[in-house]
Parts: C-alpha cells; structure tokens; sequence
C-alpha cells in the first residue's frame, strides 16, 4: 500500500453467520368437553412434562382460555401440535392445539 509497495493485507475476520431457527409458541386452547385429565396426560406425554408441571398448564388452559405448552424450533412445534391433535381426534375431544411465532 502507499510508496512502499508493500502489501499490508487485509485482514478479513469472517463471523460465522450461521442464523439461529426461529422459534415457535406452542399453545393449548380450552373447551368445554376435553376432560381434565386427559389434558394432563397429553401434556406428560407430548411435552414430556412432570404430573404437576402438567397439571398447573390444564388449570392455567382452563381458567384463562390459553396457555403455553413450550417453545421450540418450527419442525419440532409442528410435530407436537400434530400429535395433540392426532390424540384429541382418536379420543373424540374437541381440545384445540396451536403454534405461533415467538
Ligand atoms: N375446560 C375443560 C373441562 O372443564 C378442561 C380443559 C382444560 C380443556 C384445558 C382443555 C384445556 N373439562
């Protein structure tokens, strides 16, 4: 560079722009006929959650309307909200499963 000739170099410090998935909120609606109970199970079984966890996001579902079941990367939230719905269906209960940008 300049008079001397001499290549200074550019030093080109490369970040790793590897972007991180966009993350989904996996809701669970309430209803008047999906028991309880069968709730909670759903929840142990598809959002490997421990009894109590469980049981306190089918009270909270129940009193508020709503509530969250987790956060995961799209393929994942979508695989959950399709077996929800897949074991609502086979029982015959209306419950209603959702995902949303976080
Ligand atoms: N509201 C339902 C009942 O009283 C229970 C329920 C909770 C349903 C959470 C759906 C989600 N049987």
């Amino acid at each position: 560079d300049g008079k001397t000739g001499i290549e200074t170099g550019t030093v080109t410090k490369t970040r790793p722009k590897t972007k991180r998935p966009s993350l989904y909120r996996v809701l669970l609606l309430n209803d008047d006929y999906t028991p309880q109970e069968f709730v909670v199970l759903v929840l142990q079984d598809v959002f490997n959650k421990s009894r109590e966890d469980a049981f306190q996001i089918m009270m909270h579902v129940h009193q508020k309307g709503v509530g969250e079941c987790g956060v995961y990367p799209y393929e994942v939230a979508e695989t959950k909200v399709t077996r929800v719905m897949d074991i609502a269906r086979k029982n015959q209960h209306p419950l209603q499963c959702v995902m949303e940008k976080q």
